[in-house]
């Protein structure tokens, strides 16, 4: 055999590098369903059931386009579960001239490939993974010489270079950035559509029916399962997104609402991340909206904006920085995770309620991951190692090039402001603002400290005052820490000493019940 062409689990697209060149008649294609990949954090029992369904239809649909494909089942006798063991046993099968991969998305699992041709006395060809809109070497070359880096400057370089809501060289609709018309909070009585749901078929079945077996310990709600695991359902959840959700999609963008974590959002992320849908054809796709004019252009530049802009920024800062970058610790965050980020179990009805959605879906929407738990998480003094293997366990679209800088940057801080200009943190009045969770809350927004204050409120202060060495002298905090020195001495107090005891609170270890019974 010539070359072993090595596909993992979130590349799953027919145009991967790795296979280029691929010669059916010389080449073999090696898929492999490997134990350590689901537990070097808690994953999701969904996320495991959808990586794992779409990995099996995918080979399937390689056979039928004419590619070989070895393909290791989880349960296979011999399986030594994770994959360096597995590619050994793989060339010891087949005798390799060569073993091919396309770069993986975790820094992890390239410091494994970077192994692989001493290990294996091979040759390995690391092949750049070309389905992004912004290459590597692109991102280095924008950020060379840059102090900051800026998702709004690259963006708009984004835009211009691939022309996407460009007219005649200027941006289309005469703006480049529509986000002061995204911040509505959702009408009383609104409803959102109902989300496309994919009944599993017979392959989904018993990979479902595998989780359950093996990870009964696992975090998360298995069923009912509703992803999508081909290229063609993902191409359907899209079209549905498209002409149901897009229009509203810009000015509900922000909004949240108890029970219902998917609003207008496209609910993609998964379907991009393994490589069923492709970045450029989810931007054309959503502009040809606006073109017909079936969408308006806040809408659809809010949306090109999260994907040509922010997916791609954080996939060129992760490559560009790492492995030094998940090492900062700028605000010296070190309490433990509280329990109830997996159980749910906290009177904060926000947060209780997005602890709710994740296990249930695998999911929770860009604000509350940002404004609720990771807000919680920054406020709270949550150290990011705890933090960034919660959420790169719970949610079903979390590979480490996407989940590290959105938590270690975005919403923790903790890259001293590498990422973002400043905290994203806020008081209970931007979550009763953006929400209905207050009015079913045992706490109060309005009230600032005592027994029924939100705890949101006199930790966004404390957390301001604790951490003035380090954020005092930013330009963009000049209102918050003037608006601190006008606060009468006697409620600074009362501020510090309420969030000193919740926290003190926070810290008694809790009995935790047995994970099988919780989870
Ligand atoms: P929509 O709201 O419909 O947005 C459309 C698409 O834009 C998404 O599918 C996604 O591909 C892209 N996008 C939007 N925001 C971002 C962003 N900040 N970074 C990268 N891409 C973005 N996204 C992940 O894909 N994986 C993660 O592990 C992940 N972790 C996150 C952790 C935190 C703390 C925060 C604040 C955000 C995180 N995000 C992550 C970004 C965002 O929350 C999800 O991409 C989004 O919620 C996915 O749902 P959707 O497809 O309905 O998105
Ligand atoms: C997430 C995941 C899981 C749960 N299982 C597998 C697997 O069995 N085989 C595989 O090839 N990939 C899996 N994945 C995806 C990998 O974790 C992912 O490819 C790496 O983290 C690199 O991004
Ligand atoms: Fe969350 Fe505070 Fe509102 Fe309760 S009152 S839901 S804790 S923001």
């Amino acid at each position: 055999m010539r070359n072993l062409v090595l596909i993992l689990g979130d590349q799953l697209s027919e145009d991967l590098s790795a296979l280029a060149g691929f010669d059916p008649a010389l080449d073999l294609v090696l898929m492999v369903e490997v134990r350590a990949e689901a537990i070097y954090v808690n994953k999701h029992r969904q996320k495991i059931a959808f990586v794992l369904a779409a990995m099996r239809h995918f080979a399937v649909t390689l056979r039928e386009h004419g590619f070989p494909v070895d393909y290791v089942h989880f349960e296979d006798e011999g399986n030594c579960g994770d994959f360096t063991g597995e590619l050994r046993r793989a060339v010891a099968r087949h005798k390799p001239q060569r073993v091919i991969v396309t770069e993986p998305g975790e820094w992890r699992v390239l410091d494994l490939m970077r192994n692989w041709q001493s290990d294996l006395d091979l040759p390995v060809l690391i092949r750049a993974d070309d389905r992004f809109l912004c290459s590597r070497e692109a991102f280095a070359a924008w950020a060379q010489d840059r102090k900051l880096f800026r998702m709004e400057h690259f963006y708009r370089e984004m835009r211009k270079r691939t022309g996407l809501l460009m007219e005649d060289g200027k941006p289309a609709g005469g703006a480049w950035n529509f986000d002061t018309e995204n911040r509505k909070a959702l009408p009383k009585g609104k409803r959102a559509p109902p989300r496309l749901r994919f009944a599993p078929d017979a392959i989904t079945r018993e990979v479902i029916d595998l989780v359950d077996r093996h990870f009964s310990q696992h975090f998360g709600d298995l069923e009912p399962f509703g992803w999508a695991v081909t290229r063609a359902g993902a191409l359907d959840a899209l079209a549905h997104f498209l002409s149901e959700c897009l229009p509203e999609f810009g000015d509900y963008q922000d909004a949240m609402k108890a029970g219902e974590p998917f609003l207008y959002h496209s609910i993609i992320s998964p379907y991009l991340n393994v490589g069923l849908l492709t970045a450029r054809e989810v931007c054309n796709a959503a502009v040809a909206e606006w073109v017909a004019g079936r969408a308006p252009i806040n809408a659809v530049e809010g949306f090109v904006r999260q994907i040509l802009g922010w997916r791609e920024y954080v996939r060129g800062l992760y490559f560009h920085l790492m492995p030094r970058y998940r090492q900062s610790n700028h605000l010296a965050a070190g309490r433990p995770l509280p329990w109830f980020f997996w159980s749910g179990e906290t009177e904060m009805n926000c947060v209780a309620s997005t602890v709710r959605d994740t296990r249930q879906h695998a999911y929770a929407h860009h604000i509350q991951r940002l404004m609720i738990t990771g807000n919680f998480a920054l406020l709270a003094g949550l150290n990011p190692p705890e933090v960034e293997a919660w959420y790169l366990g719970v949610y079903i679209d979390a590979f480490e090039w996407v989940e590290l800088p959105n938590v270690h940057g975005m919403a923790l801080f903790a890259d001293g402001g590498v990422l973002a200009s400043k905290p994203y943190a806020a008081s209970g009045a931007y979550i009763d603002r953006m929400s209905d969770y207050c009015g079913a809350c045992r706490y109060d927004p309005r009230v600032k400290t005592g027994p029924s204050a939100c705890p949101f409120n006199f930790l966004y202060w404390n957390f301001h005052i604790a951490n003035r060495d380090k954020l005092g002298s930013n330009q963009r905090l000049a209102m918050v820490y003037r608006n601190l020195d006008r606060m009468a001495e006697e409620h600074r107090n009362a501020v510090v000493a309420d969030a000193a005891e919740f926290l003190a609170k926070l810290d008694q270890p809790t009995p935790a019940p047995s994970q099988g019974e919780l989870f």
